[in-house]
Parts: C-alpha cells; structure tokens; sequence
C-alpha cells in the first residue's frame, strides 16, 4: 500500500503528507472507506472525497468539510482525526457502529488544496483560493464567499485584491462547483452539511447572509446548544452558538447557507479553537483535544440527524 509517510494525527501534515495519507486510510479500510475524485482545483490538484461507511444502498449522508480557508491548519486535522477515529472505534464504540451502519460520511479532507499548499510554502496568513484571471494582478477568490446564496450582496467585496472577495460569479472556482455539484447530484441522500473553519469557538446555522431565520430555526438552535453543551463536557470548551448574521457577521456566498437553500435542513458552521491567543497559529499541542471535544459535537448532530 501507499504509505502516509511521516503523517501524523497529531501534527499539522502538508498536502503532499495529507493526499498520501489519503490513499493508505482508504486501501487498508476497505471494508469502510471508500474513495474518489469530485474535481481538479485551480493548480491541477486532485479533490478527494472520502465516503465513510458500512456499504449499503440508499444510506442517508452528511457531507463535512475541512480546508475552506488555507490557514485554518486545525480544520484538515480534524477531518483527518474524524476518519480515523471512524475507523478506530467501528465495531468497538457503540454510538459509531450505529452511526457508521446508518449514514455515509462524506470527507472533503482539504476544500482548497491550492491555498493550503501556499500557506505552507510561501504565506501562512493565506486565505482565499490561488486562481488567476485577465485583467487583475490580485490572486485568489474567498471560497466561503463564491457561493450562490445572497452572492456578494453584503459582507463580501468586489475587489479582486481584498481577503473576502467574492469572486467574478458565484461558484467561479473550480474548487466551489466541483463541491456545490457534488452536492446537487447527491441531494436525495445528504442530510446534513458540516463545514469545519476555525478559529472563535462558534456553532452557527443559517442564515449569515440576511437576518431572516430559517423555518427550523428554533429546532436547528437546539440541536447546536445541545452540541455545544456536548462539546464542553470534555475539557469545559465554551462555544457560543447561533445563526451567521447576529452570531459572527453577515456575510453572503458561505457555503452553509447555499446548502441550507438546497434543501438540507441541518447545514452548519464550525469555529473550531481558540478564541484568539493563538488565532490560525493554533498550536499543534493542541490538536488532540481540539479534535476529540468537536467529534463529541458532530457524533451529536450526526445522532440527532440518523433519528430525524
Ligand atoms: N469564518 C467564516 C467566514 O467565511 C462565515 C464565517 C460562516 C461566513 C458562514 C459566512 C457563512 O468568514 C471564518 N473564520 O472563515
Ligand atoms: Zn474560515
């Protein structure tokens, strides 16, 4: 088998370690995991996507996804951590069999690959993707802006050189449509859509791009103060929850919100840690308990979505 030479769940892995450990997790969990390719990013990268689960047919899905935003080391670690851990406690953890027998897990470990690649060789403080275009000299459009949902009505900007540009159009990126027609060609089977950004410690639910609330609001608030509380029990993490627009700031184009308007009722943002002392620099000493508190969180929601 490929091995995942010098990967660790413990360590932030670059993309080169990321895409091997990728093939090895899924050649030795065959039984479990099985893997594919849902596009090519802006610099010719392959997207892998991870389906995690006992095969079955007709299985209802949760779609989760890491690396939105290049800098946010912690949330590639925490889709790596959650398919090991998937893999690790099937057949041995009660609440995971249940899960792993009644849904798929889909795993984007790394949204943009690009932008990740360029945090860890030339800036750490990148953000957007790595797309060029005639006619501006500025690089990169924010992903969590390109989406159809309120495009670039507020909290976004225009200006091909600002951080959250939203881009020429909506889905402009290849790395935004390859997710968004994942995601419409499996509509009857995904559920939920999970997004892992960091950092400030949030749960939101739609909407970020106006301030009207979404019909489920008040079961969708629930579940998420029900998920914070579960979180906390571990290592007494605070996660302050609510929707987008009064919760962080409104913003259109965030992908929860675009999947929230598709149809799937349970679409949610994670802030993973801190709340600013270490900001995207979180320390990699803390990536243990970071990962273990947010799988309390999402083996939650994920409950709530099987019984639902
Ligand atoms: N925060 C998100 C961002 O893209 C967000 C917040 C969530 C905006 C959902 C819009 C929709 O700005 C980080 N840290 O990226
Ligand atoms: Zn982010």
């Amino acid at each position: 088998p490929t091995r995942a030479s010098g990967h660790s769940y413990t360590k932030y892995n670059n993309w080169e370690k990321i895409e091997a450990w990728i093939q090895q997790v899924a050649s030795e969990n065959p039984h479990l995991i099985s893997q594919s390719t849902i596009g090519t990013t802006f610099e010719g990268r392959k997207m892998y996507l991870l389906k995690v689960g006992k095969p079955k047919p007709n299985k209802p899905a949760i779609f989760i996804d890491c690396g939105f935003h290049a800098r946010e080391w912690i949330s590639p670690a925490f889709c790596q951590w959650f398919v090991r851990e998937a893999v690790r406690t099937y057949g041995q953890e009660i609440h995971m069999t249940q899960l792993l027998d009644e849904l798929d897990f889909y795993v984007l470990p790394v949204v943009n690959i690009d932008g990740y690649v360029y945090t860890w060789t030339k800036s750490r403080m990148w953000r957007k993707t790595r797309s060029t275009r005639a006619g501006s000299t500025c690089v990169g459009v924010d992903p969590n802006r390109n989406f159809n949902a309120g495009w670039c009505e507020v909290g976004a900007s225009r200006s091909p050189c600002s951080d959250t540009y939203c881009g020429p159009a909506a889905e402009s990126e290849k790395e935004t449509k390859a997710l968004a027609d994942f995601i419409r060609k499996n509509l009857s089977s995904i559920k939920a859509y999970l997004t892992i950004h960091s950092y400030s410690q949030l749960l939101l639910y739609p909407y970020s791009y106006t301030n009207k609330l979404p019909a489920n609001y008040e079961e969708l608030n629930a579940l998420v103060k029900g998920a914070a509380k579960e979180l906390a029990t571990l290592h007494g993490t605070k996660y302050t929850y609510g929707p987008g627009a009064t919760t962080i700031y409104l913003a259109a184009g965030g992908s929860d919100d675009w999947a929230y308007d598709q149809g799937i009722k349970y679409a949610f943002t994670f802030e993973l840690r801190d709340k600013g002392t270490y900001g995207f620099l979180l320390p990699e000493s803390q990536i243990r308990q970071t990962c273990e508190e947010t799988m309390l969180a999402v083996k939650y929601i994920a409950n709530y979505v099987r019984e639902h």
